[in-house]
């Protein structure tokens, strides 16, 4: 897990948040932005969920580079009633949730250097903003973020976090949706990486699985590298209708009583789409 602080660095509110002071942002910070928005742009269609391509339209703003949030939220909050606010990094998880659960979405106030285009752990503005904003302008997605909001909050209660947090990973972050019979990215960390996004639908390493929200809830996750099973949702309405029609409260109590599984295990019981070969994971491992 990465560090996080305990109460909100110098300069930012008791509820994390910053001001974005857009006008600091350098020629050079705009440019890695610019560089990472249109190799993105370029290759998604056909790869991104119809969802997300629609959603892309509301970062097309009045200028070039990095997004100034205000000119952002506005367009945003027309759209769905979400908003994005600044902050200086990760926030505590319980601040997190709460911002979900008042349809805030909170990005990183910097971006990766010019160096570190195709990787860096700690989200960014890229990541949070190109990832995450054009499915909160996603009616249906904006309600499953807030929905996942609310969860987050009731989790801590049965320090479920853990549990709950993987649910987040395997579909806000790394989730794939069937679309016309095609597999399709929707997650934030596929979206923003230019990598991942061919090697999700293309490589036949990793698995892809049939979503399941107990068997997700199971799952353990890499968070240093390329993922070893996505899961495939029907359809948003599904995700959300999935979510709200569970009560959690018995399902923590069960999963529980069951094993965690590893990132790359495959069940008999599991909808497999894809039984990936885990040649790329593999190789890794050996080098
Ligand atoms: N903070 N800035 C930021 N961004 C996140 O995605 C984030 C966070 N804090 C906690 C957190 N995510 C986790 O609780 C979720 O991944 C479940
Ligand atoms: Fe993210």
């Amino acid at each position: 897990m990465e560090i996080t602080l305990d109460r909100p660095p110098e300069g930012a509110a008791a509820d994390w948040t910053t001001d974005q002071d857009w006008d600091r942002f350098t020629a050079q910070e705009h440019a890695v932005w610019d560089i990472l928005f249109e190799r993105q742009a370029k290759l998604l269609p056909g790869r991104a969920s119809q969802a997300w391509l629609r959603g892309l339209d509301v970062l097309r703003l009045s200028r070039p580079g990095i997004p100034n949030f205000e000119e952002l939220s506005e367009r945003l909050m027309a759209a769905t009633g979400w908003r994005v606010v600044a902050v200086p990094g990760l926030v505590p998880d319980d601040v997190f949730f709460d911002h979900l659960a008042n349809r805030r979405f909170v990005a990183g106030n910097f971006i990766r250097r010019p160096d570190q285009l195709d990787y860096l752990q700690e989200p960014d503005v890229f990541h949070d903003v190109f990832g995450h904003v054009p499915m909160l302008a996603d009616p249906v997605f904006a309600d499953y973020m807030q929905a996942y909001g609310r969860g987050g909050l009731r989790s801590l209660g049965f320090g479920a976090l853990h549990k709950l947090a993987r649910l987040y990973w395997y579909t806000v972050e790394f989730g794939l949706v069937r679309e016309d019979g095609d597999l399709r990215i929707y997650g934030s960390g596929i979206v923003s990486s230019h990598g991942e996004s061919i090697f999700a639908l293309d490589d036949a390493s990793p698995n892809r699985i049939g979503f399941d929200l107990k068997r997700v809830m199971r799952t353990e996750y890499r968070i240093d590298d390329y993922q070893q099973t996505y899961f495939v949702i029907p359809s948003f309405d599904d995700l959300l209708r999935m979510t709200l029609d569970t009560d959690f409260a018995p399902l923590y109590a069960e999963l529980e009583t069951l094993d965690d599984l590893e990132p790359e295990s495959v069940l008999a019981s599991d909808d497999v789409i894809t039984h990936g070969t885990q040649a790329y994971a593999r190789a890794k491992k050996g080098a």
